[in-house]
């Protein structure tokens, strides 16, 4: 018996952990060799910061354990969440066990360390030999993040729904990574059209296999209120009832929706409400006549115009609604943000307006959570602690930042979801904003996109999904995929390794995972698309 030893450091001191080749029979047994388009270290997206190759592998078989940190239950939770995703199209059931001791070769180990303060960004440090995978992170989030890379370094057909008679090799080497930015999100509109708590779980899971770490949902517009408010019952049974285009409409129950941000949050996503205010609230003034300044309800809407609707900011009723609602929401949010829109509100007059979002601002503050709307809110006096989302004039969210406030990039020309890839895709999608091309949505930083708004400013990136023309869950894959992984990578990884020859190539080895995951991606001609 050949005994090698393994010095890993754990909470800042050197534990030998002695590496038992006794198992060696587990490695290397029915190998088939891979393509070397199958197994490469360099294909991960988003980009990580230090990667290098040592060009042999390591394979999980039957007899694969994961071994991870003792005593931490978010680490056994995400040893048991790895060995779930693996277990689906190996057929293996790796047994999750705390690693006392001696990590026995042929087996995958899950670590917190504490000697490397860049981790601390959501990193991970990754060292794969012939004998072990070891995955270690400053935080639960970050060996989170590391084991979507793990994911990643196996065969595409890992993300199959059904079991695939391969061999499961991963690329060995040594991988050291960890955020660019804190903020990388997507926005989905749920009032347009309403979308189940299982597509948005599909959601949360496809953001999660790229390191995204925020889902903005848009709760309400005119077209729909979609979030029970126990105080308010009618906003959803009345306001919720319709969507675009008519028919049925829908709303998430308060369980339902603490279900989903339980789901995110175990993904290491943060979920951020919006209702959307002043503007853009037909449904919730057609749902209480005493919110119209004439004590008047409209009817609902079902059409696509913006900038037409505006609660009444002179009366105090209208305050007390915010009061409630933005408490019941408050209370379902464990992340500090509540997003209060604040754009298109087209029929105030400026003064009113600022007077509203000032108000409301400190409405959000009383219930203990910090503030973000569209940047037309910089008009106000917005707090430094606030977020401006900038998403089509730049000076606005350049008033924010005078302000001290710190802004989200999603600039509607090169991040609105909605917006078709070019003039050829004619049934869903906008184009008022342009064509967005895959390698329009990468090509570019976010932290030189606008002078005078510079990394400093900048919490990170979003990309939103506005669903006027989106309907189905297939739609929504179909305007995400494959942009998301270039927004991904712009939130992520350093902006020095940003080029777009050199990430197409690796985009299209992301095709037969995205196929694997049945994601209806557009396959862009830009892309030579592995098959
Ligand atoms: C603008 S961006 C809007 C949305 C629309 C979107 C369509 C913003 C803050 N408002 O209400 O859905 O364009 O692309």
């Amino acid at each position: 018996m050949k005994n090698t030893t393994v010095k890993i450091k754990k909470y800042g001191k050197l534990v030998a952990l002695v590496v038992c080749f006794t198992q060696l029979q587990f490695c290397h047994t029915d190998k088939v060799t891979p393509s070397a388009q199958q197994l490469s270290i360099n294909n991960i997206i988003p980009k990580p910061v230090e990667v290098s190759s040592t060009g042999d592998s390591f394979q999980i078989t039957n007899a694969t354990k994961i071994y991870v940190q003792p005593g931490s239950k978010d680490v056994l939770t995400i040893g048991t969440y790895l060995s779930e995703k693996l277990q689906v199209a190996t057929g293996f059931g790796l047994p999750v066990v705390e690693l006392n001791g001696m990590l026995p070769r042929g087996n995958i180990c899950l670590l917190l360390i504490n000697d490397d303060p860049q981790l601390d960004n959501e990193g991970y440090r990754l060292s794969i030999v012939d004998g072990f995978v070891l995955l270690e992170g400053t935080t639960a989030a970050g060996l989170f993040r590391g084991v979507q890379t793990i994911r990643q370094l196996l065969p595409p057909s890992i993300e199959s729904s059904t079991v695939q008679n391969i061999s499961w090799d991963i690329p060995t080497g040594k991988i050291r990574d960890y955020a660019t930015y804190p903020w990388r999100g997507i926005m989905l509109d749920v009032a347009r059209h309403f979308f189940p708590p299982a597509t948005v779980k599909r959601l949360i899971d496809q953001m999660a296999y790229y390191k995204m770490n925020v889902l903005h949902l848009h709760l309400s517009d005119d077209q729909g209120w979609r979030l029970e408010i126990k105080s308010w019952p009618n906003l959803t049974t009345l306001g919720g009832s319709t969507k675009v285009g008519g028919g049925s409409g829908g709303f998430y129950t308060q369980a339902e929706y603490t279900d989903i941000v339980n789901y995110a949050s175990s993904r290491y996503i943060t979920v951020v409400p919006e209702f959307d205010m002043p503007g853009h609230t037909n449904a919730a003034l057609a749902s209480y006549a005493s919110l119209n300044c004439n004590n008047i309800a409209p009817a609902l809407y079902t059409g696509t115009t913006v900038g037409f609707s505006a609660l009444c900011t002179s009366k105090p009723l209208t305050y007390q609604f915010i009061a409630d609602v933005i408490g019941e929401v408050a209370a379902l949010t464990p992340g500090p943000y509540i997003h209060i829109g604040g754009d298109e509100a087209s029929t105030l007059e400026s003064s009113n307006y600022i007077q509203f979002v000032n108000q409301v601002q400190d409405i959000v503050s009383s219930k203990g959570k910090q503030m973000i709307g569209w940047e037309d809110v910089a008009v106000a006096n917005i707090q430094k602690n606030s977020l401006a989302q900038h998403w089509h004039d730049g000076n606005k969210a350049k008033t924010a930042i005078s302000a001290g406030a710190k802004i989200i990039m999603s600039p509607a020309q090169r991040t609105y979801l909605d917006t078709k890839y070019n003039s050829s895709i004619t049934t869903i999608g906008t184009s008022w904003a342009g064509y967005i091309s895959v390698q329009s949505a990468y090509d570019w930083q976010i932290g030189n996109f606008i002078s005078g708004i510079g990394k400093e400013n900048i919490v990170g990136i979003e990309a939103p999904l506005w669903t006027e023309t989106i309907v189905t869950s297939s739609d929504i894959d179909y305007m995400i995929f494959p942009r998301l992984l270039g927004y991904s990578e712009i939130g992520w990884s350093s902006e020095s390794t940003h080029d777009w020859n050199e990430y197409k190539i690796r985009l299209g080895t992301h095709g037969p995972r995205l196929s694997a995951m049945a994601i209806n991606f557009f396959p862009s001609d830009e892309v030579d698309w592995s098959k």
